[in-house]
């Protein structure tokens, strides 16, 4: 059978779950973006790529280089093609305005350019994570696109995915019917469906956890990590593994193929900052691809879809993963 790439799925979906047009371009466009990116990635010390700007982001982070570039490269590739009406990124403080001389569509992208950019001088797997939203109606206003279009709860979502640079540099999507992976095939230079149905494990016997930060954890989640270390012989009755790549598309990507629970708690360090993960652009399309799978996430105490955004750059605790294991640490928040 004749393989089934991105393209054709992409076609499919249109015929038979009416997906727009345009969505059908702007995912077209943000997975061409995401090879341009790989490819930049990939180069490394090749290209001089590897390395610090120098300067900080909004979120007071020190921007690598290809940092910077995959920004750029996202909004070069999805400002003229008139699908959006703004984008946004953890890279930049405010909404980003289609230029006056390109139309304006109906959607709204919302990105971590590269996630888990300080694995990328190591040679670690990173990754891109995106989020498309519907902009709401303008009433015929012209000026700016304000923060406040953006700010819709996670289950307002029309699309998700991450890309992963990895040994393969795949492309993991929904679109509301499920969680497709794609690798890309460099010979061809496309991504080729080569996931049709991921689903996420129910039960597992691995988290993934930066354990340095334990000492800052609330008390549901110190009696919940201390349970899972007591292994057979404590409460939960089984051993488990750990791992913590710190590049959260790699941990989720890691969930989506073999199960396990992702947790980033919040912890006490810092009360303006609940959590280190951005709601907006890692904890919302994570969320919906993780449930689509048939996963759960939460941020302790709600289902992270639910919660309703008050800024841009906000930060959430992150749970998700295999029902069972995020359904017992939320249930230890509640008790
Ligand atoms: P820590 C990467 O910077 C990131 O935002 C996620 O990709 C990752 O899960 C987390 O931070 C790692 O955080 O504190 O372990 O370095």
């Amino acid at each position: 059978m004749s393989r089934v790439t991105l393209s054709r799925y992409l076609i499919e979906q249109t015929r038979c779950h009416n997906t727009p047009a345009d969505l059908r371009f702007l995912i077209e466009v943000v997975a061409r973006a995401c090879k341009a990116i790989s490819h930049a990635v990939s180069k490394g010390a090749l290209d001089d790529v590897l390395g610090s700007m120098g300067t900080e982001n909004v979120q007071g982070e020190v921007q690598k280089k290809l940092d910077v570039m995959s920004n750029e490269i996202l909004l070069e590739a999805n400002e003229w093609g008139g699908h959006l009406a703004g984008m946004a990124s953890e890279e930049m403080d405010k909404a980003y305005q289609i230029p006056g001389r390109y139309p304006k569509g109906a959607y709204l992208l919302v990105f971590d350019p590269l996630d888990g950019s300080s694995n990328i001088d190591v040679n670690v797997s990173v990754g891109t994570i995106f989020s498309v939203l519907r902009c709401p109606d303008r009433n015929g206003a012209t000026g700016d696109l304000g923060e406040e279009a953006f700010l819709q709860p996670g289950t307002e979502q029309v699309a998700a995915g991450y890309a992963i640079y990895g040994p393969q540099t795949m492309l993991l999507l929904t679109m509301g019917n499920g969680v497709k992976g794609f690798t890309l095939d460099r010979e061809l230079g496309s991504f080729v469906l080569t996931h049709d149905d991921i689903k996420v494990p129910e039960t597992t016997q691995e988290f993934a956890v930066n354990m340095s930060n334990q000492r800052h954890w609330e008390a549901p989640v110190q009696r919940y990590v201390s349970e899972l270390l007591a292994g057979e012989s404590g409460p939960l009755e089984k051993n488990y593994n750990m791992r913590w790549i710190a590049s959260m598309v790699a941990d989720v990507h890691r969930i989506l193929t073999r199960g396990g629970l992702f947790m980033y708690p919040r912890d006490d360090r810092d009360p303006s900052m609940p959590g280190k993960l951005r709601l907006m652009y890692e904890a919302n399309p994570m969320s919906f691809i993780i449930e689509q799978a048939g996963g759960a996430a939460t941020n302790g105490t709600q289902r992270i879809l639910d919660i309703q955004p008050t800024s841009l750059h906000q930060r959430v605790p992150v749970f998700l993963g295999s029902k069972e294991e995020v359904e017992r640490v939320t249930a230890y928040h509640q008790e």
